[in-house]
């Protein structure tokens, strides 16, 4: 019985196989948390869809990485997956003019 709740604890809570969640607006702004993200060439980012939906991921010219389906329900995710080293610019392309928006700096 223990050895199963130690399997189950691992399973659960295995370290996840992306480097950063970035919440999109996890406290009523208008904001991805964070925004200014750094990470290494092959690495993921996992998208959280927070409050005041609609949101989604517009990776400036890049259609391959950006999800244009917008998340309406709270707790939807979207992982990216960035294989090429480079600056990335961001937003959501419902809330840009509000200022919803950042950069992925890929090492
Ligand atoms: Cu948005």
């Amino acid at each position: 019985m223990r050895f199963l709740f130690a399997l189950l604890a691992t399973l659960l809570f295995a370290t996840p196989v992306w480097a950063v969640d970035v919440v999109m607006n996890s406290n009523g702004n208008l904001q991805f948390e964070p925004n200014d993200i750094t990470i290494n060439s092959g690495e993921t980012l996992h998208f959280v869809n927070g409050m005041l939906p609609p949101h989604n991921i517009i990776v400036e010219g890049r259609a391959d990485l950006s999800r244009e389906a917008l998340f309406f329900s709270p707790g939807q995710t979207q992982d990216i997956k960035f294989n090429e080293a480079g600056d990335y610019d961001f937003f959501c392309g419902h809330h840009h003019a509000a200022g919803m928006m950042g950069k992925i700096h890929v090492k």
